[in-house]
């Protein structure tokens, strides 16, 4: 048997929680078309009878500012110095950099470091990424550089296969129906956070934090009641996140709870609330509060 930790690693929007998502052939990790949507380490286990591999979804490298950013940063830096393999996910379809952002976590590391270049579904002809696979040969001693679409699974398997057999004989470390490590509660507010990314704009998914405050399950009928708090920055974002009449309020918590229902598998009941904490996001005790702390 092989089992250890493979980190997810790479520049903001590259792919790295589609990946996981389709690695672990679970949705686990939220994904938005715009950047920084992952704010932490998110686990994703996939049991094989030969191997278990816990993928590690981390934020996207990026120069953190203010309290949340550092956090992210930190967070990121650290999943790739406390695994077995990394696997740094680049936008394949050109416009992620080489540079020192993300090849300098990698040099730091002593083990296997496999390149995943994502998306490219969205390379034609496939001879441009020629050039683009040149550039990262000759930035780092890859394990391996691989053309993948986490989106159409296009290599994925591959990749797969790679990574397990990168690990080390280990038995198992989870049980293995486990998927992942996360609190229910967790996964929870990650799903409001994923339809405010998608349904509000600017700054406003980036100036929200979710807290779950209750989550009780029910038999008889079988039902899980949740009740969470929407946290914003100001007034003005609190006014857009209810909407007229309270109509954003309702879409979000009506598209949240459909996918919850289908996560869980039983009826949900998700009753959210909007509040302001100002400036949250350099609070280092509203930050606390929220769950950004550095675990190791
Ligand atoms: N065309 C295409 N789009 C992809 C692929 N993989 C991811 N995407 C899209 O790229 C965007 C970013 O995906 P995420 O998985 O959220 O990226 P991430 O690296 O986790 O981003 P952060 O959490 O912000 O660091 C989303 O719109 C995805 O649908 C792919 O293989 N092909
Ligand atoms: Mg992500």
């Amino acid at each position: 048997m092989k089992a250890g930790f493979v980190a997810l690693i790479g520049r903001p929007n590259a792919g790295k929680s589609t990946l996981l998502n389709r690695l672990v052939g679970e949705k686990l990790s939220i994904v938005s078309s715009r950047p920084q949507t992952t704010r932490n380490r998110i686990t994703g286990i996939k049991t094989t009878p030969a191997a278990q591999i816990i993928f590690v979804d981390t934020p996207g490298l990026q120069p953190g500012r203010g309290g949340l950013g550092q956090f992210m940063q930190q967070t990121a830096e650290r999943a790739a110095e406390e695994v077995d393999t990394v696997c740094l996910v680049v936008d394949g379809s050109g416009r992620d950099a080489v540079d020192e952002l993300v090849l300098a976590p990698l040099a730091r590391f002593s083990g296997p470091v496999f390149c995943a270049l994502n998306k490219v579904d969205r390379v034609r002809p496939k001879s441009r990424l020629l050039p683009i696979i040149d550039r990262w040969r000759s930035a780092h001693a890859f394990a391996e550089i691989l053309p993948i679409s986490a989106a159409d699974g296009t290599n994925c398997d591959r990749l797969l296969t790679l990574l397990t057999d990168a690990l080390p004989e280990h038995p198992a470390l989870f049980p293995a129906d486990a998927t992942s490590d996360q609190p229910e509660t967790f996964y929870v507010a990650e799903i409001v956070r994923e339809r405010i990314f998608h349904l509000t704009h600017q700054e406003v998914p980036y100036a929200v934090a979710v807290r779950v405050n209750e989550l009780v399950e029910h038999t008889r009928p079988e039902r899980l009641d949740i009740r969470a708090t929407i946290f914003v920055e100001q007034n003005s974002q609190k006014g857009i996140v209810i909407g007229k009449g309270g109509a954003m309020l309702k879409r979000i918590g009506t598209d949240a709870r459909r996918e919850l229902e289908r996560f869980f598998g039983i009826q949900v009941f998700l009753g959210l609330t909007v509040d302001v904490r100002r400036n949250w996001r350099r609070d280092p005790q509203a930050l606390r509060e929220f769950g950004f702390r550095l675990t190791s």
